[in-house]
């Protein structure tokens, strides 16, 4: 952690211009009877999970360059996670990718993140890639392979992880494989969605009574020609075979490209499937580039989508989580910012006139209609952002505070990494 009298001599710096500037955006927003207190209240209360492989540099295919003092083990992690949340104050959680993040003493792990006022979010599972020593390869496939053995090994897996989520006070499993083929005629696809239902059906069945289950879909890769969960109609039609608690997650890097994400997402929310996001952005495909870092304003429909079904007053608790690949950032500060993008996204959203919106929509209206949309979006938030932050004890200038710390370089120093050549695979 950072000690806090920094960054509390970081907002004694910055918080009377930030009080000029919030006040200036109250009376602004009065005038359209909106109160600011009640966005900056809304803003605290928003919160995103941190993914535990976010920490890490990412890479691509062909390289990974490291960068110092990155975290080793899980409770390094942990402890960036914990720094993330102190200065952002818009990330208390962690999702935990197992078994890279097996922890070997699960009590240990929780009182290690309880210490830091961190918790953990949704578990995901890993049937994409082989482990050492483990019976049966998933090359063909997992929940959906040929191979019985194969499929078991999944299934077991599974369970274990939900077993282990238990533990750590986690109420969600979310599920994404890689299954698929790369040839026409390799796969049947009915059979081998089939298999898929028959195996996602067995794990559901050791699911707590308080849990959710979450399938996570995308187009392609590393299945070049098929994928068996490829889109929210096939996720959507699982979700429903499997059961009540079972959901599906839009991650917004696995569409084609130019889909209509926020459509997808009010039908999901319609039918009562939308069960969670994973927040990145994308330019050519699954690019797990920065939230926000591309296209802001499809972020900011998303959330339109996600405050109206708030405002229809059915029940939904959507699991967030940030989930990019930080190739050329220190990712401490790619984390943090996006974290605010999401939040910026979730708090403009929030702002839109939507009785005047849906006025404008069956006027048939479609210029006032898209100008109210862009009346909330082109908003300057950055105030209510600033002041949520200064209020939870976060730094009002989050990335800022975290350089003046010299949190990386003492890392660089406690953390010294091993002298390897680094794969693109993390
Ligand atoms: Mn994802």
């Amino acid at each position: 952690m950072i000690d806090q009298q920094l960054v509390q001599e970081h907002n004694e710096r910055l918080v009377t211009g930030v009080e000029d500037d919030f006040a200036a955006l109250s009376v602004k927003l009065a005038r359209v009877g909106v109160d600011a207190d009640a966005m900056v209240a809304r803003a605290k209360g928003f919160a995103v999970a941190l993914p535990s492989w976010g920490l890490g540099t990412g890479g691509t295919r062909f390289a990974r360059f490291p960068g110092p003092g990155e975290p080793r083990n899980i409770f390094e992690k942990v402890s960036d996670c914990a720094v993330v949340h102190q200065l952002g104050a818009a990330t208390p959680t962690i999702s935990l990718h197992i078994p890279w993040d097996t922890p070997s003493d699960p009590s240990e792990l929780l009182g290690f993140a309880t210490e830091r006022d961190m918790a953990f979010d949704a578990m995901n599972s890993n049937t994409f890639q082989d482990q050492l020593d483990q019976p049966h390869s998933y090359k063909y496939g997992s929940l959906s392979s040929a191979d019985k053995g194969a499929r078991e090994q999944a299934i077991a897996h599974n369970i274990e992880v939900i077993e282990l989520g238990q533990k750590l006070g986690s109420s969600a499993l979310t599920v994404w494989v890689g299954d698929g083929s790369n040839f026409p005629g390799q796969q049947d696809f009915t059979r081998t969605f089939e298999r898929y239902l028959e195996s996602t059906k067995s794990v559901y069945q050791a699911l707590p009574d308080d849990w959710k289950m979450l399938l996570e879909h995308k187009i392609f890769e590393p299945a070049f020609y098929s994928t068996v969960i490829q889109d929210w109609g096939s996720s959507y039609l699982a979700a429903t075979e499997i059961g009540q608690r079972c959901a599906c997650l839009v991650d917004l890097g696995h569409h084609a490209p130019n889909v209509n994400i926020e459509m997808i997402v009010a039908r999901l929310a319609q039918f009562g499937k939308l069960g969670g996001f994973h927040f990145n952005d994308s330019k050519y495909g699954d690019d797990d580039l920065d939230s926000g870092s591309i296209n802001p304003y499809q972020l900011f429909l998303v959330f339109n989508e996600l405050v109206n079904l708030e405002m229809s007053g059915r029940p939904f608790s959507p699991f967030y989580m940030l989930d990019q690949s930080h190739n050329v950032t220190d990712p401490i500060e790619s984390l943090i910012y996006s974290a605010a993008e999401v939040q910026r996204a979730f708090v403009k959203a929030s702002l839109i006139d939507r009785e005047a919106l849906a006025a404008f929509q069956d006027d048939n209206d479609p210029m006032m209609a898209q100008a109210t949309l862009k009346a909330a979006y082109n908003l300057d938030v950055e105030p209510i952002l600033q002041m949520a932050r200064y209020q939870s004890g976060g730094a009002i200038d989050p990335v800022i505070a975290y350089r003046a710390s010299g949190y990386r370089a003492q890392c660089g120093i406690d953390r010294p990494a091993a002298k390897t050549l680094s794969s693109g695979i993390v």
